[in-house]
């Protein structure tokens, strides 16, 4: 198959899951065209079967807000155009559907019938998705794709909850490369960060208020006072100074590392004990996922799809929104319990490997040939 995906090119979750499944695809014999303003952040290595387009705009002093949309449609018409492409699928729906359903419309003129497949990943529905000043859009253009596919259960009930629907979102869960994403030995990394044998706690995040990075803090901060341990702070966003602020007030600075955006996450969850993820707002948790490859337990809120994903009392434990002492108490007794921390670790990585890349890239091959075969049916009757 000949298909083009659009999404966004950063370190976060949809732009890194449509990035590694092009790869993906294109390693089973799919020609991957990725279509975006900047060259994804894992998209690093020359790839027969991989083209990448990049969407430039006109710059104009009546312009106070570039219209990207419109640079987005027409590059999409011009790469559907002329590497004759089967298919596009769209990595968030703000505004890639939208505006894959304006390039379908335009190519039909020419008599080009391109079926367009829409992923939601979360906060395209969940939060900026129903704000007044995108949810007609976003209904429309969800109602105008060939298929729709949600990261989890919980994000595909929430979209039929918010918007009316016609069609049918499939759930296909977000996955994991393990051949990138597994416990290596890392001793002298972790000798270097924990020299006296402190446990590990980590978190990986855009550092939005959606994150409650507050409550990492308030919750290690707990569990410090009976654990010797150390917290590790992965990635960059609006609320790192409060994080920061709070570590000071608390006195914690020596034992709570800062270290930004990291590209080998890999490495730092190899030498983690457990992970920490008490957002607000969830539709899976790719991070989570990552860590539980990497044999990491996970301490998560309940929020959204996250329970979906980790098991309370065997891969983690799961507590409601912002209840940091509960989540502080679980820390502290698989921390202090090797034998029962041995057995979460095993149980994060049996479950992870559940949502292993080989597992789930094979289920958008498959939806995307019922999506094709249900396109030209559709376009015959039009
Ligand atoms: O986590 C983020 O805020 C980034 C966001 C994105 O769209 O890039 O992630 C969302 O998509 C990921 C991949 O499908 C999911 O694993 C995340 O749970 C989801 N984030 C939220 O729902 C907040």
């Amino acid at each position: 198959m000949k298909i083009g995906i659009v999404c966004y090119p950063t370190f976060g979750g949809s732009g890194v899951v449509a990035t590694e499944l092009g790869l993906g695809l294109a390693e089973r014999g799919h020609e991957v065209h990725f279509i975006t303003y900047r060259r994804p952040a894992r998209l690093s290595h020359f790839h027969e079967n991989v083209f990448y387009h990049e969407v430039t705009g006109e710059d104009y002093p009546l312009f106070e807000y570039p219209p990207y949309d419109t640079a987005l449609t027409s590059k999409l018409v011009e790469v559907v155009k002329y590497h004759d492409l089967d298919l596009l699928h769209v990595h968030y729906a703000i505004p890639h559907a939208a505006v894959a359903y304006m390039a379908k419309k335009i190519l039909l003129t020419d008599g080009r019938y391109i079926p367009v497949i829409t992923t939601l990943h979360g906060t395209d529905i969940t939060l900026v998705g129903v704000s007044p000043a995108f949810k007609p859009v976003v209904e429309f253009s969800i109602n105008k794709s060939d298929g729709v596919t949600a990261v989890s259960k919980f994000l595909r009930d929430d979209t039929y909850k918010q918007f009316n629907l016609q069609n049918e979102i499939e759930v296909i869960y977000n996955f994991v490369d393990f051949s990138r994403f597994r416990k290596t030995n890392k001793d002298h990394f972790k000798k270097a960060i924990a020299p006296e044998g402190e446990k590990l706690l980590t978190h990986i995040s855009n550092f939005r208020k959606v994150k409650r990075v507050d409550d990492v803090i308030r919750m290690f901060h707990l569990v410090h006072e009976k654990i010797p341990s150390k917290l590790l702070l992965i990635g960059d966003g609006p609320e790192r100074r409060k994080a920061e602020d709070m570590c000071r007030e608390y006195n914690l600075c020596h034992d709570v590392r800062f270290l930004g955006k990291q590209d080998a996450v890999e490495e730092l969850l190899a030498i983690s004990d457990l992970f920490i993820i008490p957002s607000e707002n969830e539709s899976f948790g790719l991070a989570a996922l990552e860590a539980m490859a990497c044999e990491v337990p996970v301490i998560s809120s309940n929020a959204g799809g996250l329970p979906e994903l980790n098991l309370h009392g065997k891969t983690g434990f799961v507590t409601e929104i912002g209840d940091v002492q509960s989540m502080a108490d679980y820390a502290i007794s698989l921390l202090s319990n090797e034998e029962l921390h041995q057995e979460f670790r095993s149980n994060a990585y049996n479950r992870a490997k559940e949502f292993d890349i080989q597992v789930i890239l094979p289920k958008y091959e498959s939806y995307y040939k019922t999506v094709l075969e249900r396109s030209v049916y559709k376009h015959t009757v039009d």
